[in-house]
């Protein structure tokens, strides 16, 4: 009887020591500064792009290292939506989840992740650099880069699997602990994320394993390129909420408190990760509604489908505003708006994060444009798309990265934060930047600009036949550029200037985990959402019933198409 008892009674967990907790500070840090480090390389390339798109070809300046403008687009779209976006994700989704548990990772997985990703990422970058793999970030065959690159991403995307074990362990053993009780919700949003990435991960996994890498190696001599597109995108549209949600993870849990006020509810921030889990994975070929080899009658499902997955955005959208609202008002807001001027805005963390859901607004309207088959036809492959997602992951994500950065790098080094107010500007004017770029791309591109082209490199009359029309938003976009990285710049002095800065006792600031008005107690939603496990057999379940009559026609009717290098 007293065995049964003592089974049953909730077990005290070791909480980890001072030391324990460094050694993930320094686990983390090493995460957040090798993908920072990647996203600055990324972003000098940048000003690259929207320059050519400006009528400036900076190219022939940059011989023998870069070589073409698709060297730099690959580069650019590989080193800040894949690298710098795996490093940060990966590292804070483990330590944040450890710290709201109170618990040790398994730091020895967490820093296998680590090796893991850094090699891969050598790879891959060692096969763009000698100009190998020119195939931009989509991977598009039968474009074909080297087996440096396409193995190097092959190690990259398995290592951003492993953290979603480290969470699932410390939430195992933390249920044991906590019989009957609901995940905190870190934790939940965390483990959902990743669970949502390991579902998703499985597309350009094969892709990568079956396809790209056989080929690359020589041991298949052509590819279909359907196939591999459609296994790409499977991956490629929930990889965005794989950028979205870590993001969603601090507006949710963090920004309200930091904004002065507490979450809403934590049942809806539950539903809202539920649901973005459960409804991005089926939707992969919205990015392929002009591809051939697609039934219709898909292509109709999908846009449905698509349109949902906006709902945890829309939800998200309120619950955040409402929480800013009350955090406003509780800092003496009065009016309508008063709470949204009375919000801490000489706080470069909070300004950074409530900038960046301004940003998603319009980034998300034009998603849902892209979302409707018809309009896709008009926006598809031109400018619109980089500036919609310039909006997104340029800026919600990155955005919020940075915002959170400027407590978390104080948190993790017991440095003060180098510059309030260069923090301030930097985030302002990254903000600025990409709202002017993202609002003179979508511009362009409904005048038919494509996307991806090397315009500046036409001879300037024949660029001015072609785009004259066009040339105002076009110049703005790269003003816009310009803007951004100036900002980038400032960031990036805060960013190494606290690195390196003074040791400051006070500037160990603790995590802003916040407060909720409306808990998960008592709640039958959060218990509904609760067993994850159940949601990703039902996940699989629905990708795959979209998925099947996709890839029936592609398998029982296989293209094989040699591999061409172009650039
Ligand atoms: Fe997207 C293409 C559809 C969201 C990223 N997307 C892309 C590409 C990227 C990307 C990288 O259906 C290009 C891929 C390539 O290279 O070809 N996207 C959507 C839809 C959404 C969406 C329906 N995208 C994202 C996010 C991304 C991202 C998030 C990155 C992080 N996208 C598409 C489609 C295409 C596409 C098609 C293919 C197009 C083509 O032709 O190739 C939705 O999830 C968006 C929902 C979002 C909202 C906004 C909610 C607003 C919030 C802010 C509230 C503000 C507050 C502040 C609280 C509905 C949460 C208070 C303010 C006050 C004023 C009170
Ligand atoms: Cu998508």
């Amino acid at each position: 009887m007293s065995a049964t008892l003592s089974n049953n009674a909730p077990r005290i967990l070791a909480t980890p020591t001072a030391g324990e907790i460094a050694g993930e500070k320094t686990m983390l840090l090493a995460f957040w500064v090798t993908g920072f480090l990647a996203l600055a390389v990324g972003i000098a390339i940048g000003v690259l792009q929207s320059s050519n798109y400006a009528g400036i070809n900076l190219y022939p300046y940059l011989q023998p290292f870069l070589k073409s403008y698709y060297q730099g687009l690959t580069m650019h779209g590989v080193l800040n939506a894949y690298v710098f976006t795996f490093f940060t994700i990966s590292g804070w989704l483990m330590y944040l989840p450890a710290r709201e548990l109170k618990l040790k990772p398994n730091m020895g997985l967490a820093w296998f992740t680590y090796a893991l990703m850094l090699i891969g990422t050598l790879m891959a970058a060692y096969g763009m650099f000698d100009n190998s793999s020119s195939v931009l970030y989509t991977m598009y065959a039968p474009l074909k880069g080297s087996a440096w690159f396409y193995l190097g991403i092959t190690l990259v995307v398995v290592a951003s699997i492993l953290p979603l074990f480290v969470v699932l362990e410390m939430r195992a053993r933390w249920k044991r602990a906590n019989p009957g009780q609901l995940t905190p919700l870190v934790t939940y949003m965390s483990a959902t994320t990743l669970l949502m990435w390991l579902l998703a991960a499985l597309g350009a996994g094969t892709e990568a394993v079956f396809l790209l890498d056989p080929w690359a190696l020589g041991m298949t001599q052509t590819i279909d390129p359907l196939l591999a597109r459609t296994l790409f995108w499977w991956t490629g549209h929930p990889i965005v909420y794989f950028w979205l949600m870590p993001g969603y993870v601090s507006i949710y849990a963090l920004l309200p408190r930091q904004a002065g006020g507490k979450l809403i509810s934590d049942p809806l921030a539950r539903l809202a990760f539920l649901l973005l889990f459960v409804f991005s994975l089926p939707v992969g070929t919205h990015h392929q509604y002009t591809d051939p080899g697609i039934s219709p009658v898909i292509k109709g499902i999908v846009t449905a489908l698509t349109l949902s997955v906006a709902i945890p955005s829309l939800i998200t959208a309120f619950t955040i505003a409402l929480s800013l609202e009350y955090g406003g008002r509780r800092r003496g807001g009065k009016g309508l708006m008063g709470w949204w001027t009375a919000l801490p805005w000489k706080d470069p963390s909070v300004a950074a994060q409530v900038l960046a859901l301004v940003s998603f607004i319009f980034g998300g309207a034009g998603g849902i444009v892209n979302a409707s088959w018809q309009l896709d036809n008009v926006v598809h492959n031109t400018l619109w798309i980089p500036a919609h997602f310039h909006l997104t992951v340029g800026t919600m994500t990155t955005l919020v990265f940075m915002g959170v950065s400027f407590w978390l790098l104080p948190h993790l080094t017991g440095r003060k934060l180098y510059s309030s107010k260069l923090a301030l500007w930097s985030v302002w004017l990254w903000f600025l930047g990409l709202m002017t770029w993202g609002f003179a791309g979508h511009w362009a591109g409904m005048d038919g600009v494509p996307r991806r082209a090397w315009v500046s490199s036409l001879p300037h009359d024949q660029y001015m036949q072609l785009y004259g029309a066009v040339h105002p938003a076009l110049i703005i976009v790269g003003i816009g550029g310009v803007i951004a990285a100036l900002g980038a710049v400032l960031y990036y002095i805060v960013f190494f200037g606290t690195l390196f800065g003074q040791k400051d006792s006070k500037a160990m600031v603790e995590i802003p985990f916040t407060e909720y008005i409306t808990s998960s107690e008592g709640s039958l939603l959060a218990r509904v959402a609760e067993p994850l496990g159940l949601w990703t057999l039902i996940t699989f379940v629905i990708t795959l019933a979209v998925y099947i009559p996709v890839f029936w026609p592609m398998l029982t009717h296989p293209i094989h198409a040699p591999g061409f290098v172009l650039w």
